[in-house]
């Protein structure tokens, strides 16, 4: 098992576009420390044609560029692949427009430093909800009970905009198509047999920006990828007893050993060599599982 040394950051990674009015403030609000671990924060400016990359530099942030518009999906994908190429001991991300605090960072990957988890979602359905538009709420409620259906997990926020992942499960996971990442990351890693856990999180609707979600639109994209998900050779989740991995945080045994589901590389170092030598417990040898920086698309 790797034991992060508490000199590897956790990184914190920020998808944005277009968001100027608003990066700036996340970034300062990010903590120094969480769990002990320095914090580094990243942001994936996705084809913004405002000054969000400045904006975020001046605050501090590293600031890496997809240069044209990608979507979502691919700048969750690509901010996953630099934090593992950095070190991390744990990778969370979150929205840049503010609707999520940064300053809850630590309650998101202190499971994963524990070594109790592999993929936290922080829920606000357990937590608190300063707005959100009814309709909003409602679609939250009917996909997630529609991915709690397909996983068997106890999911109550399948559309969380704020999670965090072991750095083998951020170089493991597959986000199948760039216009996001909500349902197929949960289904992705649950398959390839992550430790699931929630954390309630507060949430405040966005004052700013714009928000990319359209109904009509988001189901168009979202439907045919999660479909697609389901077909994948680490999908098979209906045959799965996944429930075994959803153990709470200091009873989770048993054949993954109670410090992580992972095996990797063994040291103390912060290490980024996950890609080649971590593999899960669990999964079929014969499941390929590319790196979350290769760029399979919709
Ligand atoms: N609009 C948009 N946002 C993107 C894109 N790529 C990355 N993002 C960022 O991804 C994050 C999530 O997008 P949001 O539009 O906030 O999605 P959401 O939180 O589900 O919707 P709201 O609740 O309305 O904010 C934000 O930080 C965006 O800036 C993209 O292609 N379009
Ligand atoms: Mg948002």
């Amino acid at each position: 098992m790797r034991t992060p040394s508490t000199e590897c950051p956790v990184v914190l990674v920020l998808p944005a576009h277009d968001e100027e009015a608003a990066v700036g403030a996340v970034v300062a609000r990010v903590p120094a420390r969480a769990a002990g671990h320095p914090v580094r924060c990243l942001v994936i400016d996705d084809g913004s044609t405002d000054r969000t990359a400045a904006r975020a530099r001046a605050a501090g942030a590293r600031v890496v560029s997809l240069g044209r518009n990608q979507g979502l999906g691919a700048a969750v994908r690509r901010g996953l692949a630099e934090a593992v190429d950095s070190g991390a001991a744990a990778i969370a991300f979150c929205d840049a427009d503010g609707e999520y605090a940064p300053e809850e960072l630590e309650r998101l990957v202190a499971p994963i430093l524990a070594g109790d988890a592999d993929y936290v979602v922080g829920s606000r359905f357990t937590g608190s909800i300063q707005h959100m538009l009814p309709h909003r709420r409602l679609g939250n409620r009917v996909l997630t009970l529609a991915l709690r259906r397909l996983t068997r997990a106890p999911i109550t926020d399948g559309q969380s905009g704020y999670r965090a992942l072991s750095p083998e499960a951020a170089a493991q996971a597959q986000i199948i198509h760039d216009f996001n990442y909500a349902q197929v990351l949960t289904l992705d890693l649950l398959a390839r047999g992550a430790r699931y856990h929630e954390v309630p999180i507060s949430y405040r609707f966005r004052e700013t920006g714009r928000s990319f979600v359209r109904l009509h639109r988001y189901l168009v994209a979202v439907m045919p990828a999660v479909r697609r998900q389901l077909a994948t050779d680490v999908a098979p989740l209906r045959r799965r007893p996944l429930r075994a991995r959803w153990s709470p945080p200091h009873t989770a045994t048993g054949r993954h050993g109670p410090a992580g589901a992972v095996t990797s590389g063994s040291g103390t170092e912060c290490s980024s060599s996950y890609r080649s030598t971590s593999s899960w417990a669990g999964v079929r040898p014969d499941a390929s599982m590319p790196s979350s920086g290769s760029s399979r698309r919709s």
